[in-house]
């Protein structure tokens, strides 16, 4: 080869590196801060079901006082496979139960209260529905979590130093005796006990025994540590969620809870929000609210509101006094799969010919938005903090939402982008966002187009999208 060869293939290589990035075929810098596998296993999730069962079933109070009769509890017909089966039905991925609410009462043979099944007509006073319900999770594959109340308003030590040791003592017991436990949910409400007084919680108590005992659990509280509070019971996260918070501000119980939806670009944790909202106007049953059972479509609007903006959807859904799921609430659940699976079961992007403004190299190809894993990414070149796809389908196709994905694992990055439609020979702006995190959904008008492009404009580092897809909605 003449030198003349040599020194036009090495300017060749340069022009080359620098155009598709120096980077090629590095990945991007993870960008902090960043999530736990766990807290990345937990998003995936997407939809687990909330169970609110326990005393006030029976009593018809939202709140009990503590002094009520545990011999009010009586579900004659309990059966937590018939629950299973339908969350299972519904495509929920986990279920957290309220074994101890406010009212103290544990739906586990506790030996640390009086307050508990064994003091029930329930199985004789021999029942442990902590055990029935993981166990019927586990033989489904469903994962198991638990709501345990700080606040007791029956335990005799609540607003004592003592209370605080029975509390861990409470966490001990279901978290070493029903298996893996994925996340556990603390209430940040914080009432007086029976003795009159108010708990200072020893928090770093509570966490230390969920970390010692359930290392891959999740902890949920306001302010986290694995996942926080919306900050809101709609069940709905504002249009611009960040995983990204920075919890030092916040504590369980914090009145700056309208910060939490939002979270922050400038946030030094990785707590995710996660979106609780009942299917019925109360939390625990009452044959009076039967009537006012969410709307499949409603619950519809509720996952894209949540799910659809980088939250999990914890849905509760409350056993009846027979211990059974009931039927409003099975035909609402049974519409609701059916409007998500007839959307976001059909990706129209599929077969799409995706390229890119801007190219990092093998590995995180374009195309790598359409191949249905969440696992390979489109990422732009280091320096860059925007970088429009365009996708051309197979033909034109009809659709009215647009679903986004980043690639989590390198952190929230997208702060800002646009989607655009080619109609006619223009591109016609059809919807545009700020952060996109585990999912977005972009609800955008009905379009018709053979040609998407969507623009990232703005982000904290160099942008990833590991799934670009269409759908549409079943007409009204
Ligand atoms: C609140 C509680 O006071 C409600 O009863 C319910 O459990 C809800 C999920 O959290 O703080």
């Amino acid at each position: 080869m003449t030198t003349c060869a040599i020194a036009w293939l090495l300017s060749a290589w340069v022009l080359a590196t620098s155009a598709a990035g120096a980077n090629r075929g590095t990945a991007p810098m993870p960008l902090r801060p960043l999530p736990t596998p766990q807290q990345l296993a937990w998003q995936r999730l997407e939809l687990n079901a909330f169970v609110h069962f326990g005393p006030n079933a029976f009593t018809g109070v939202e709140w009990g006082s503590g002094r009520e009769d545990p011999r009010v509890f009586d579900p004659m017909q309990l059966d937590v496979r018939q629950w299973v089966r339908v969350f299972k039905a519904a495509g929920f991925k986990g279920v957290i139960i309220t074994a101890k609410h406010h009212d103290g009462f544990c739906l586990w043979p506790s030996k640390l209260s009086t307050h508990t099944v064994a003091r029930s007509p329930w199985r004789d006073g021999k029942g442990d529905l902590v055990r029935e319900l993981s166990d019927a999770c586990r033989e489904a594959g469903l994962k198991f979590g638990v709501y345990l109340s700080p606040w007791d308003r029956h335990h005799p030590t609540y607003g004592t130093p003592e209370y605080n040791r029975v509390f861990a003592g409470m966490l001990e017991e279901v978290l070493s005796s029903y298996g893996p436990i994925f996340e556990v949910w603390f209430d940040g409400a914080n009432g007086e006990g029976p003795n009159g007084k108010r708990q200072v919680y020893d928090w770093d108590l509570f966490q230390s025994t969920v970390q010692r005992l359930q290392p891959n659990a999740v902890i949920f509280s306001d302010s986290g540590p694995g996942v926080r509070w919306v900050g809101n019971e709609r069940g709905e996260a504002p249009l611009t969620t960040w995983s990204l918070v920075d919890v030092s501000r916040y504590y369980p119980g914090t009145p700056l809870f309208h910060e939490l939806g939002e979270g922050s670009p400038f946030g030094r944790d990785w707590v995710p929000p996660e979106c609780d909202v009942s299917i019925r106007p109360g939390w625990f049953y009452r044959s009076s609210e039967d009537k006012r059972v969410k709307s499949p479509r409603r619950l519809f609007e509720i996952y894209e509101a949540s799910v659809g903006r980088n939250c999990t959807l914890l849905l509760n859904v409350p056993p009846d006094q027979r211990g059974s799921i009931a039927d409003a609430d099975i035909s609402a659940l049974e519409g609701f799969r059916r409007l998500v699976d007839v959307t976001y079961g059909t990706d129209l992007a599929a077969g799409a010919v995706v390229d890119a403004n801007a190219v990092r190299g093998p590995g995180f190809e374009p195309a790598l938005v359409v191949d249905r894993d969440v696992d390979t990414y489109w990422a732009a070149p280091d320096g860059t903090v925007r970088g429009a796809l365009t996708l051309t389908l197979p033909e034109a196709r009809r659709f009215d939402r647009v679903v986004l994905q980043e690639y989590l694992p390198l952190g929230q990055r997208v702060s800002g982008f646009l989607v655009e439609a080619m109609v006619g020979d223009t591109w016609q702006r059809i919807g545009h966002g700020t952060t996109i995190g585990h999912k977005r959904i972009v609800v955008v008008p009905p379009t018709v187009t053979q040609k998407v492009r969507v623009m990232i404009e703005d982000a904290r580092a160099c942008p990833t999208l590991a799934r670009v897809s269409l759908h549409r909605t079943p007409s009204k």
